[in-house]
């Protein structure tokens, strides 16, 4: 038996270090926590601790390409040479005939290795190919900070076990970041008080000592709310406002506007409640405001974060917010990419309206990995409906059959974390480890950079940086992110720490956090966020969908079963239409309609419905495939949580 130091790469806050037991077979037995990360702890999640298992479930283990036409779906396996041959000729021919912007890289954070996300990523910039703008997920919030406070970093998750109030903002973390929720627990035990801002009753609302339930979308207005009890009991640190802020009389004249039956109007939550936050982050020093990723998934999202963002400075709290520390770290990611040694300058597109370009036949060549958008990007039929063009050549390079393998021209077998040597950067915590491979790469399964090499020799990349040592590559990118230690002693293994941004540092105009963007008011957005009116018409309901504890986004289907197609609706609602729990329903929109399971609960309120994120309903058909590719004003995210549908029974 032996132990090997392994650290999940998943799109995950928490970016455990774990260890992997592998048995003299060669084969994987089990996954455990280990306690090398003071955030990490040592404990695992129900999905790290599957790996194990996952390992080895529903693997593609060789290359396969088509055979027939698309709508058959019929594959062949081959060697890996023909495989690569077909590509390598496919993409020459789109090259010569439609240039490099038909050309689409698609991937995100499926695994967040250097080597297996960014790394490889040399050849589509060595080719100039069009890439997309990461919209998915976080880039809205990052830039909605960034108008008040330059860079988006704020508090470290160890700095929680000081904290005497922690507030999560529409960030159910007792799901989405086990560890950061666990170490909040911990100070609660010290006497910390949480609170949680949530339209429903969710798992981290449950665990709260204070819980406020606005409308979704009514956040601004909450928080000013919040703010203008703060600003009304002589809570403000004045002498920090003068010395480390900008505009707070032209945002305060903003705030008085909300009188309480105006936020109670709007939000819907009691002004007592809105005292009791105000009163807890008056009193309560010093305090850490966490705001969700999933909370900046909406029309206004970004309105919401820029919102939430500023409460800590009203009370003299440098960044007194966590959203994500991606910002706060020097990691050169333009080296490993390889962005910024190319001389081409690749077509950016929006990643959450994409399913419209790939529809239209923007792109005749497109390789996909380390992402299942067959399921996880907006508009799935428009989508769908894209790759199934006669004139598009998809490449899907997967570790598991997913839906998006089920639309390839060639699928390409990778290898898990478990089967590669990596480095991740996490996006809460500072530390880092090697992760190790713990066993050999199964079937003729082959990691990124070895794909993409074989993809440059054939095309005849003359650029000597695709070919650069993958390693060397690292060690340059880490040159100047490093808090302690070397590259050396972290090929030894040993534990590093990222160093950090100075927290007092903004990277504003004014070097100041700005109640009053200035960088906004250039850019014709509201230099001080803004509550728009809730639109809600007719019969129709937002349903709001969010992670769960036992899937990351489309992944572990393998250990657990399907994601539930289910929904949640409140006891009113459910009465006023005549549905029970168990019974079917459609779900629909202009878009799509979607059969679920109706659960009837009071954790969501009315009008309001919940589901997993990323379901197939009964019918077949994705959650997606309700969502429509708007993009936010700020940042271009998407709006997964303003979805609008309306619902009919199913008799
Ligand atoms: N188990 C698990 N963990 C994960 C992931 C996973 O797939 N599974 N994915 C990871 C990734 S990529 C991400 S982006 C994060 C997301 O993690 P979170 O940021 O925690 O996002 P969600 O899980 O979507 O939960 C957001 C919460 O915000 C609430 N909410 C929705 N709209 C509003 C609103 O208008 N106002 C307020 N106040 N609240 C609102 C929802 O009800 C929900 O409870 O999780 C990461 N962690
Ligand atoms: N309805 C709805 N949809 C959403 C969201 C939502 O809140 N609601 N949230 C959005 C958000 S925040 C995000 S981050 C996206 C996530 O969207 P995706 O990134 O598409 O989500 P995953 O299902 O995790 O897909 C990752 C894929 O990478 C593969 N993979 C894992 N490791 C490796 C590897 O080492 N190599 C290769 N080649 N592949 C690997 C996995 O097998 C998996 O199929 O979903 C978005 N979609
Ligand atoms: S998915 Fe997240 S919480 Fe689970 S093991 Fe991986 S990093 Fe840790
Ligand atoms: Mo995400």
């Amino acid at each position: 038996m032996r132990i090997v130091r392994v650290v999940c790469p998943r799109d995950c806050y928490d970016t455990c270090f774990l260890i992997s037991v592998v048995e003299d077979t060669g084969k994987i037995r089990s996954i455990k926590g280990d306690h090398g990360n003071p955030v990490t702890q040592g404990f695992v999640c129900p999905r790290g601790v599957k790996d194990c298992e996952r390992v080895y479930n529903n693997r593609v283990l060789y290359p396969y390409i088509r055979v027939g036409s698309k709508e058959e779906g019929k594959l062949k396996r081959v060697k890996w040479s023909e495989a690569l041959d077909l590509v390598a000729d496919k993409l020459r021919k789109v090259l010569r005939v439609y240039g490099p912007r038909a050309v689409l890289h698609l991937e995100y954070a499926g695994n967040m290795g250097l080597l297996t996300w960014y790394f490889p990523q040399r050849l589509w910039n060595a080719i100039g190919a069009t890439k997309t703008d990461y919209s998915i997920c976080s880039k809205s919030g990052h830039d909605a900070i960034s108008l008040h406070y330059g860079l988006s970093y704020g508090i470290k998750p160890e700095e929680l076990l000081e904290m005497k109030l922690i507030v999560y903002w529409g960030f159910n973390a007792a799901v989405s970041s086990p560890h950061m929720w666990a170490l909040s627990i911990k100070a609660r035990k010290k006497g910390s008080v949480i609170a949680v801002v949530d339209p429903r009753e969710s798992e981290s609302a449950k665990g709260a000592d204070i819980w406020l339930n606005p409308k979704p979308g009514s956040d601004v207005a909450l928080a000013f709310g919040v703010a203008r009890y703060i600003i009304e009991h002589g809570y403000v640190d004045l002498d920090f406002i003068e010395k480390w802020t900008y505009g707070y009389e032209l945002f305060k004249e903003e705030v008085v506007k909300w009188t309480p039956s105006r936020v109670e109007e709007v939000t819907g939550v009691k002004w007592s409640l809105v005292e009791e936050l105000g009163e807890a982050y008056g009193e309560l020093k010093p305090s850490a405001t966490m705001i969700g990723i999933g909370f900046q998934k909406s029309v206004h999202g970004a309105e919401s974060v820029r919102a939430v963002a500023l409460i800590p400075a009203l009370l003299g709290l440098h960044r007194g917010f966590y959203y994500s520390n991606s910002r706060g770290y020097q990691v050169d990611i333009a080296y490993l990419t390889g962005e910024s040694l190319s001389n081409k300058k690749p077509m950016t597109i929006s990643q959450v309206s994409l399913s419209n370009h790939v529809k239209r036949g923007d792109f005749k060549f497109i390789y996909i990995y380390n992402m299942n958008p067959a399921l996880t990007l907006p508009n799935q039929k428009a989508f769908r409906e894209g790759l199934l063009r006669s004139d598009v050549f998809v490449v899907v390079h997967e570790t598991h059959w997913t839906e998006t393998t089920g639309y390839a021209d060639v699928v390409l077998p990778a290898p898990t974390y478990l089967e590669k040597d990596d480095v991740v950067i996490p996006y809460s915590h500072h530390y880092i480890r090697i992760s190790r491979r713990a066993i050999n790469p199964l079937g003729e399964s082959k990691n990124e950079i070895w794909v993409m090499k074989e993809l440059a020799k054939r095309l005849d990349l003359k650029e000597k940086w695709v070919y650069e040592d993958p390693w060397k590559a690292i060690e340059n990118a880490l040159k100047n992110a490093l808090e302690n230690g070397s590259f050396k002693e972290l090929l030894m293994g040993k534990v590093l720490k990222l160093k950090y941004r100075p927290i007092s540092d903004y990277q504003t105009p004014t070097g100041k956090i700005e109640f009053y963007s200035k960088r906004a008011e250039e850019l014709g957005l509201n230099p001080i966020p803004r509550q728009y009116p809730l639109k809600l018409c007719g019969e129709e309901f937002i349903l709001l969908n969010s992670s769960t504890p036992k899937y990351t986004h489309t992944q572990f289907r393998e250990i657990y079963g399907s994601i539930p197609p289910i929904t949640l609706i409140n006891p009113e609602d459910a009465k006023v239409l005549n549905i029970r729990s168990g019974e079917t329903v459609e779900l629909y929109n202009e878009l799509g309609r979607v059969r679920v399971r109706v659960i009837v609960s009071s954790s969501v309120p009315r009008r309001v419905l919940w589901s997993p994120r990323q379901m197939i309903g009964l019918n077949g058909e994705p959650q997606n495939s309700l969502v429509p590719c708007i993009t936010q004003k700020i940042g271009g995210g998407p709006i997964f949580n303003s979805t609008t549908v309306k619902i009919s029974k199913v008799v």
